[in-house]
């Protein structure tokens, strides 16, 4: 007997800026993405005030699903997948964010879409929010900073919801909504549109952005189950478990202060409510932020119907010789190399038993199902005399994911609704801006000067993960 359900949901995960190209087409507004370069290991992205010509913005063509997803969807179909997950671009629907109509094309290109994957039985899983909000909520409202923020949002959801309600059943409401926690640059700006200017305090910012987005999702929730009682809302959250660096019970603390800090968004989508800690961290550092008393009614009454969560890597901590009562160090400075794993070419850690790990922690402390909707090893390709990519690594850092997964299922006793390992088409990388960051079982002739004729072909990862899918997990 397999360990997954025969209804379990083996699928592959891309988000729409890092793949549809077509930036502009079909009436579609400039996205946050859109404004990124593209950089590299050494080099940051640059986030640039507008579009500036010249500069090399890898968002805008990304691979042309906008132009190739029918080929495409025939070929997920071939991989045999059963679902699909993806997200819908908010500047299709409300171009600039703040509208009071919606986009006719931008709806019409997502129906088709659906269609297109309903027709191979392919579920589509959808997020409504992957670090593309409309670039003009960020220049004329300072992304999430502003309550309106929630209801433009709420009116996205609404939409949505409404028009796919019968092709879509599983929802996610913000992509890895907990990276902002990490105060940098990057993580501020693709979750919350906010850049930190020189009067603010990144930290208060970025709780404040958080709470409204908390909000947010939790009614986009409840009026997603009064559109339709059968949708399945989850919170999608990054998760990287963080160990403590030795047995001195003091990194054992700063180890559970680093979870707690980074996890405090899973508290109030999942639980409905505000950790003891954090509300007295809020006290002490009289932050005074703008959470009312119906907000908190709103939190209560919206939480999630499962934990979407993507798995790559995970950290270790160590606490300072003076580290405060608190353990409120920023958490990042304290991070320390595991000497037992190996690395990506990224620096990423791969840790299999993490992922195991992982799954019992969400499973105890918050007792929903779990979606694992990211997982996967971002390499470089190369390719042999005849053209073909052996990618052993990757199909080996897979099957060893996906023991781990069977051994949380069978051993532990996890509820595990599906799998759908990132990238499993060549994109856009989010952190660096690169192609040749690939996750792909499906190559795509692109590379990071942004040439390539953008033709698909199938690694050896491909007929790999076919079997495992066929097989239901059973044959790794
Ligand atoms: P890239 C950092 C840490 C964990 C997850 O990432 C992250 C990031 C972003 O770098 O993002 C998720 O493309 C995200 C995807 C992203 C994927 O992980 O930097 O949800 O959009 O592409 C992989 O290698």
């Amino acid at each position: 007997m397999s360990t997954f359900s025969k209804d379990f949901l083996w699928g592959g995960a891309v988000a729409a800026h890092q793949l549809e190209g077509g930036w502009q087409a079909g009436g579609k507004g400039v996205s946050l993405a859109d404004v990124m370069t593209a950089g590299d290991n050494e080099t940051p992205r640059e986030i640039t005030d507008g579009i500036i010509p010249g500069k090399n913005y890898p968002n805008h063509e990304a691979i042309d699903f906008y132009g190739h997803y029918k080929d495409d969807v025939k070929l997920f179909a071939e991989l045999g997948l059963k679902c699909f997950r993806t997200s819908i671009a908010w500047t299709r629907i409300f171009p600039n964010g703040d509208e009071d109509e919606p986009n006719e094309a931008g709806l019409k290109f997502y129906d088709d879409l659906f269609d297109e994957l309903l027709k191979y039985n392919i579920e589509p899983v959808i997020t409504l929010s992957h670090f593309e909000m409309p670039y003009h909520l960020v220049t004329e409202y300072g992304g999430w900073r502003n309550r309106k923020l929630i209801d433009f949002f709420v009116k996205f959801a609404k939409v949505v919801f409404k028009r796919y309600q019968n092709k879509v059943k599983y929802w996610m409401t913000f992509n890895e909504i907990n990276n902002q926690t990490g105060l940098n640059k990057w993580g501020l700006f693709t979750n919350s549109g906010i850049l930190v200017q020189p009067d603010e305090d990144a930290e208060k910012v970025m709780y404040q952005a958080g709470h409204y987005e908390a909000v947010a999702s939790a009614l986009a929730v409840q009026i997603g189950h009064q559109i339709n009682p059968k949708f399945q809302i989850g919170c999608m959250l990054a998760m990287g478990p963080t160990y403590a660096a030795t047995t001195s019970p003091k990194d054992a603390m700063k180890a559970e202060r680093a979870m707690q800090a980074n996890y405090w968004f899973g508290d109030v989508q999942c639980k409905g409510r505000y950790p003891g800690w954090l509300k007295r961290y809020f006290e002490r550092k009289n932050f005074d932020l703008d959470i009312t008393l119906e907000d908190l009614d709103v939190i209560k009454a919206g939480t999630v119907d499962y934990i979407g969560f993507s798995y790559y890597a995970s950290h270790v901590i160590k606490a300072d010789d003076n580290e405060p009562e608190d353990y409120m160090t920023p958490l990042h400075n304290h991070e320390v190399k595991n000497p037992a794993l190996e690395r990506s070419d990224w620096g990423w850690e791969i840790d299999p038993v993490g992922l195991r790990y992982s799954m019992n922690w969400f499973s105890d402390r918050y007792d929903l199902p779990l979606f694992i909707v990211e997982n996967g090893f971002g390499a470089f390709d190369k390719k042999d005399e005849n053209g073909q990519i052996h990618d052993d690594y990757r199909m080996d850092y897979l099957r060893r994911h996906i023991e781990q997964m069977k051994l949380a299922v069978d051993v532990d006793g996890v509820d595990l609704m599906g799998y759908t390992p990132w990238g499993f088409i060549d994109l856009v990388s989010a952190g660096t801006g690169q192609m040749d960051k690939r996750y792909g079982m499906i190559y795509v002739d692109k590379n990071d000067a942004g040439e390539g004729t953008l033709k698909r072909g199938k690694k050896d990862s491909f007929a790999w993960y076919h079997q495992v899918i066929e097989s239901n997990g059973e044959n790794l």
